[in-house]
């Protein structure tokens, strides 16, 4: 191959580096109206009395909305496909308060600074309501958090706090159980953490010359917001337009509807273009975060140490709405199911409502939860049992070949398909990372030293795309000098998606990847695509790019075999070249074809959906350093070997790794949002919410193991979420095999190191 596995040049760098005007707030509108909004104070209660005079006289404001100005119709911000498996649990703006942070009011001015002067001017007053704060107590509580929604098919039961409720049976779990040699059961949680883009989420709205709505935003999901403020705004689809700039980050966070309702509501109002950008205190309560889950595992093996047996309880907590409640704890079970091989399974999983903030999509979308517990488990089994946990892992990995019965009977928020594992290096990525690692040699060594050092290993898989639910659709067309210019509805969200693409055309049509113009994004000018979510844009918009770029392929050969006047001819190096060595250029061609022969634009479209969903692999080791005596853990070394399949682009693909490995270690060591006793977030700044820097980081070494996935592009597999999966559990292995304490509920902190060595009480 000429271009895929190849560095290429990167189609948005160019512009970055050079600081063009790229992003949602890159644009000056004339006329502009800044939003801010009045959050609620209260984690629970109802508003009696709203006075908006004083805010609506202050100079400089436009308006002044709040629920009375919007019908009651209820809605889910998640970014997902139609109908979105999540409940209608929202209103643009609430009578009801149900965290610190629900949404009170909007004010519109003509500077951010008076809008928020406006805001503080809004009188409100509530009659407080009991809270619920500990998921464990959410269900069949006195308080009932969603009680007035009764019939909203996504929503499980309202009335005891349940949003969604997942179950799956497979074989005889009990008897399964009764007839183990062992039988382990433990239990694990994860803390809120945070997304941490850098660029907030930002929306720009305005009318166009033809009073059409126009929404520019940092979104990943720029069809799913079409359709949502078209269906929440009671506002005609073809009226609107959204499109995608070159995004900041979002890692899940942008996987949803979040300001882009209420800017198209101002706009639509006022007739004025609207711009509302949130602060980084408001991303800390206002916008979304990673479920906490707790999850319960009991786990039977056979005297071969064969996995006999799998029980999977979870607890998600959801927070005061739903946005993919459902969805987060499927993928998590779905994910930590689908590693190793247990003929029975048995699901029970619960998102339940609390008065806190709102849950949503954050990158490994479930699985990060599910693979700390599975993979701390396998740690813990293994040390009881005397046994190397690589060895324990690679007694119970699925082998090519397999059926993973989970994928068949766990959709998400439906059935699931049946699914075949056609590609596992997941043995290859334990023995390549325990030789970077040097785990035969570090493994359980002599600990007397203060400081003592362990190294520990998790094992991950996740998935490529949504199988059966997302779709991807792409334009090619051709330009005289054998440019083409690919349009999709992909969304880079800085990930090297759009290079990605342009490399699977340039691959397929054999030109170098700069004459690929890749235009993404944009509601009125690409095909649709469901969005950059689920590890789907390299395997499913890429899949449709293969698909687009071998049917203009073979155009490109008709037409050089109709002006060549031959009808034998094969396509070598831009050429189209006959069987008597007769030749034509890709660019004669086209520009013949436009302008003198057999005129046409010679141009395709396909569309790509899957029925599969490949796992990529990935064995991440960690090395840690713990100091006994003040319970401080220092992560010494990560090393991260993965199977994505063939890898489009190698950098780009490390960087993927790069990038995942200190949000997982923020999980695990240093990230929590954490909130007092009236559910007031306490920690609404980088200052106080500790995100891994360049400082902080350790030693990184990245490695990819080949595979190539018969059903994936060029046979690739995704990279965007399997790195995330490892490094928090590796993290706690390590720490265990550094002094012995087994940290089961995150993030780890110095007094539960402390505890576990019994030096604090
Ligand atoms: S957490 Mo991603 O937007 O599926």
């Amino acid at each position: 191959m000429k271009v895929v596995g190849k560095n290429t040049v990167r189609v948005d760098g160019i512009a970055l580096a050079k600081g063009k005007a790229v992003f949602a707030d890159d644009l000056q509108l004339p006329d502009l109206l800044h939003l801010k909004l009045l959050y609620s104070p209260i984690a629970h209660g109802r508003i009696t009395h709203i006075d908006t005079t004083k805010a609506a006289a202050l100079p400089g404001v436009a308006v002044v909305l709040t629920h009375r100005d919007f019908p009651p119709h209820f809605y889910t911000t998640a970014g997902q496909g139609y109908p979105e498996p999540s409940p209608r649990d929202m209103l643009i703006l609430n009578p009801v308060m149900r965290y610190v942070g629900d949404k009170v009011a909007v004010v519109a001015a003509e500077t951010p600074e008076i809008a928020q002067q406006a805001a503080d001017l809004i009188e409100v007053q509530f009659e407080e309501l009991p809270a619920i704060f500990d998921p464990r107590d959410a269900i069949d509580n006195p308080v009932v958090i969603h009680g007035e929604i009764s019939d909203d098919p996504f929503l499980y039961d309202p009335r005891r706090n349940i949003a969604a409720r997942v179950t799956a049976d497979l074989g005889d779990v009990d008897e399964a159980f009764h007839n183990s040699v062992h039988v382990f059961e433990r239990e694990y949680s994860t803390p809120y953490v945070q997304h941490a883009h850098i660029e907030p989420h930002i929306t720009l709205t305005w009318l166009d010359d033809h009073e059409r709505l126009v929404i520019r935003t940092a979104t990943q999901v720029p069809f799913h917001v079409r359709r949502i403020v078209s269906e929440v705004l009671d506002f005609p689809l073809h009226r609107i337009r959204v499109i995608k700039p070159r995004i900041g980050g979002g890692f899940g966070g942008k996987q949803e509807i979040l300001n882009e309702e209420l800017c198209a509501a101002v706009t639509l109002k006022t007739g004025r273009p609207v711009r509302m950008e949130m602060t980084r205190r408001e991303e800390f309560f206002a916008a979304r975060s990673r479920h906490p889950e707790i999850v319960k595992l009991k786990i039977g093996l056979d005297a071969d140490l064969h996995i006999t047996a799998i029980d999977l309880k979870i607890l998600e907590n959801c927070g005061a709405y739903g946005p993919h409640a459902l969805t987060v704890m499927s993928v998590t079970a779905q994910k930590t199911l689908s590693l190793y091989k247990a003929p029975n399974i048995r699901l029970h999983a619960d998102a339940v409502y609390t008065n806190l903030p709102v849950a949503g999509a954050y990158r490994g979308y479930g699985a990060p939860q599910g693979f700390f517990a599975l993979e701390s488990m396998l740690d813990e089994i293994a040390a009881d049992l005397g046994v190397d946990p690589i060895e324990l892992r690679e007694k119970n990995l699925f082998s090519p070949g397999d059926e993973i019965p989970i994928a068949r009977i766990l959709g998400e928020g439906r059935e699931g398909y049946e699914m075949k594992l056609n590609t596992t290096g997941m043995t290859r990525c334990l023995q390549r990372g325990a030789e970077l690692i040097g785990w035969g040699e570090r493994r359980g060594s002599e600990k007397t030293a203060v400081c003592r050092r362990g190294v520990g290993v998790a094992a991950a898989c996740q998935g490529s795309g949504i199988p059966g639910i997302d779709m991807a659709a792409v334009f090619l067309k051709m330009n005289e000098d054998a440019s083409f210019n690919l349009q999709t509805g992909a969304t880079d969200l800085g990930t090297g998606a759009d290079t990605v693409l342009a490399q699977i055309a340039a691959e397929t049509l054999g030109v170098p990847v700069e004459r690929i113009i890749v235009y993404a994004a944009d509601t009125d000018l690409t095909p649709f695509d469901t969005g950059a979510y689920a590890s789907s844009t390299t395997f499913v918009s890429g899949g449709a790019v293969k698909k687009a770029a071998e049917k203009l392929r073979a155009k490109i050969l008709s037409q050089g075999k109709l002006l060549l006047n031959t009808r034998r001819a094969e396509i070598k190096d831009e050429f189209v070249v006959a069987e008597n060595g007769e030749k034509i250029s890709f660019g004669e061609i086209c520009s013949r074809s436009l302008y003198t022969d057999n005129q046409r634009q010679l141009m395709a479209t396909a569309s790509h959906m899957s029925y599969d969903s490949p796992p990529p692999f990935n064995a991440t080791f960690a090395e840690v350093t713990v100091d006994t005596e003040t319970g401080l853990v220092r992560v010494e070394k990560i090393v991260s070997v993965t199977d994505a399949g063939q890898v489009i682009n190698p950098p780009m693909a490390e960087g993927q790794v790069e990038g995942a490995i200190p949000q997982s270690l923020g999980m695990a060591l240093s990230e929590h949002m954490m909130f007092d006793k009236k559910g007031r977030p306490l920690v609404t700044t980088f200052h106080d919410y500790h995100i891994y820097t360049a400082l902080d980081m350790p030693e990184v070494v990245v490695e990819f193991i080949h595979t190539h996935e018969p059903t994936g592009p060029y046979g690739a597999k995704a990279v965007a979420e399997i790195p995330i999966d490892g490094p928090a559990p590796a993290v706690v292995n390590a720490i265990y095999d550094a002094c012995g304490v087994r940290i089961r509920n995150l993030p780890v902190t110095p007094e539960k190191i402390l505890r576990g060595l019994g030096k604090l009480k």
